[in-house]
């Protein structure tokens, strides 16, 4: 069992996580009311379309982005968040002010690349029944892809991650809110994220539910060829191979397509529909 504040998952299948950025650049018609609608509305799409759990995030943590400010941030995932009451909501955020702000205004989840390493994260968490992922990455997102180097990775990841979830069951965060994710694409080389997929079945042993986030990554386009676009049929070949493997959240922009693409995996693996 799962449990993500007022909700229960029983991972009898993968969820889908399907991925609101409340950016400018992912919105181009600019005004913050007009902003905020879209992001309303398109997290209502995304609901309709089958996602069990919506990943808000005001700050991008692409390669090489810019920070955004404590209040923009705010300004950008509150508005979202207060709206989407009734849903499973999770914010993609390494900020405990708005972590605290979020989960008062009825977030579950709360996604943190920096897997609650700063102590007031964690204290944010272990006061609140929220759930939370705890991602690894290597560097910050702005300096991450300057020659990430590692001797194992799959053991550098577990290690780290097992740390992390010790630390969180440490400050009082049960193990049923925990998750874990190995961050493709954070510090990570293309070979490095193949080898994380390839093994990712080996973060079983951790115990807690496994979160892939695979979805139009650039690795997927230095296999394909595709630019980001282009990429939902490698987002779902990806999508399965996380599933085979034991991946019980998916992270995904295409939530239709991932949750057909769960249907038949699923159904093949009961020997009915
Ligand atoms: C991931 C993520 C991103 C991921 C988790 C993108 C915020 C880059 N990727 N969070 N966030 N896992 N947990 O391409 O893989 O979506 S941002």
């Amino acid at each position: 069992m799962f449990v993500c504040g007022s909700y229960q998952f029983d991972l009898s299948r993968p969820l889908v996580m399907g991925i609101l950025n409340v950016t400018p650049d992912s919105f181009s018609d600019g005004g913050l009311y007009s902003h905020r609608e879209a992001a309303i509305s398109r997290a209502m799409q995304l609901i309709e379309e089958g996602a069990d759990i919506i990943d808000v995030g005001g700050e991008s943590t692409r390669p090489g982005a810019e920070p955004v400010s404590l209040q923009e941030e705010l300004d950008r995932v509150l508005p979202v968040v207060e709206a989407l009451k009734g849903v499973p909501v999770s914010i993609d955020t390494f900020k405990p002010e708005v972590m605290k702000a979020g989960i008062a205004l009825g977030a579950a989840m709360i996604n943190d690349i920096d897997a609650l390493q700063n102590v007031d994260a964690m204290n944010a968490l272990s006061q609140s029944d929220a759930a939370v992922c705890l991602m690894h990455k290597k560097g910050s997102p702005k300096t991450m892809q300057h020659r990430p180097e590692y001797g194992d990775i799959v053991s550098e990841v577990m290690e780290f991650l097992g740390g992390r979830i010790d630390a969180a069951l440490t400050s009082g965060i049960a193990i049923d809110r925990i998750v874990i994710d190995p961050g493709f694409g954070f510090g990570k080389t293309l070979e490095h994220n193949l080898k994380l997929l390839g093994n990712l079945s080996e973060f079983k042993k951790l115990k807690v539910p496994l979160l892939a986030g695979l979805s139009r990554k650039s690795m997927l386009g230095a296999i394909t060829g595709q630019d980001a676009q282009h990429r939902m049929a490698a987002s779902l070949a990806a999508a399965l191979i996380a599933a085979e493997r034991g991946a019980a959240i998916l992270r995904v922009h295409d939530v239709r397509a991932t949750v057909d693409a769960i249907k038949v995996w699923d159904a093949v693996n009961r020997g009915r529909a």
